[in-house]
């Protein structure tokens, strides 16, 4: 039997799932927004209300500065009840909403949230509060697997468009899901054992190959045997490219079979 290295068929790069403990940031910051309809159709769309500029502070913001045309406030349709809706874009647990309003403002606005943008759930029906004029009001709590967030008007306490200069959404994003970085990425390794089969590529191919330490010789020789056979030396290396950086937290390597020569895994 010839002496042959052996090889490894599998190796896996598992990004660490980020920690809870991050603070809250603003998930609504230029994110898409829909909403119910807007005052003007070429100034002061809902998109205004989810830019990161809050506009002035105050009840008494001078008329010019608040129906300047760049006003960075949303115009809703002239409606007793309104809605602004955002795609915070993947699942997060939300913990505070705040809404920025105008000089028209709700006697009355509620939040709710939805997973899918289909089926919503009321995180407050009423009692959000009473909006106040060129001030925030903000609701507070937790809601988990969040990703659209829905803010609903009732009631205006003055009969234009309702204004909302900002609306934040505080919250942490679900932790990304574990994969494994090295599927399919270029590899680099210390030679093969043989020129025309099994080759490094072959360890990062997404196939494990067969578990155990009674796999068939004929198995694993195979020619289209989905693993990597390095050269045959004591020391011998692989090395992947992940394409970007990343927080590794596992290294998943499957060895396969020896022969009785050379090697300690
Ligand atoms: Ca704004
Ligand atoms: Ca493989």
């Amino acid at each position: 039997m010839p002496l042959l290295a052996a090889v490894a068929v599998v190796l896996g790069l598992m990004p660490l799932a980020q920690q809870a403990s991050a603070a809250p940031t603003n998930l609504a910051l230029n994110r898409p927004v829909t909403a119910s309809g807007q005052e003007l159709a070429d100034r002061w769309g809902p998109e205004l209300a989810v830019d990161g500029n809050a506009g002035p502070e105050g009840s008494d913001v001078a008329p010019a500065v608040h129906n300047a045309p760049d006003a960075s406030r949303w115009s809703s349709n002239s409606a007793d009840s309104v809605w602004i809706q955002v795609d915070l874009g993947e699942a997060a647990t939300i913990s505070e909403v705040n809404a920025h309003w105008g000089n028209t403002y709700p006697t009355q606005w509620s939040v709710s949230t939805s997973a899918d943008g289909e089926n919503w759930t009321d995180v407050v029906t009423e009692g959000a509060g009473p909006g106040v004029r060129g001030g925030w009001t903000n609701w507070t709590g937790t809601a988990e697997d969040v990703r659209y967030v829905k803010v609903t008007t009732h009631g205006r306490s003055a009969p234009w468009g309702t204004g909302l200069w900002e609306l934040e959404v505080m919250g942490e994003a679900a932790p990304a899901p574990v994969t494994n970085l090295a599927v399919d990425r270029p590899v680099a390794a210390s030679g093969d054992e043989l020129p025309d089969r099994w080759g490094a590529e072959l360890a990062v191919d997404g196939d494990s190959g067969p578990e155990g330490n009674d796999v068939p010789t004929s198995v694993h020789n195979a020619a289209e045997a989905s693993r990597w056979s390095s050269n045959s030396a004591d020391s011998v290396w692989i090395q992947v490219d992940l394409g970007n950086t990343a927080v590794v937290s596992e290294i998943k390597a499957h060895w396969g079979n020896t022969w009785d020569c050379c090697t300690s895994w």
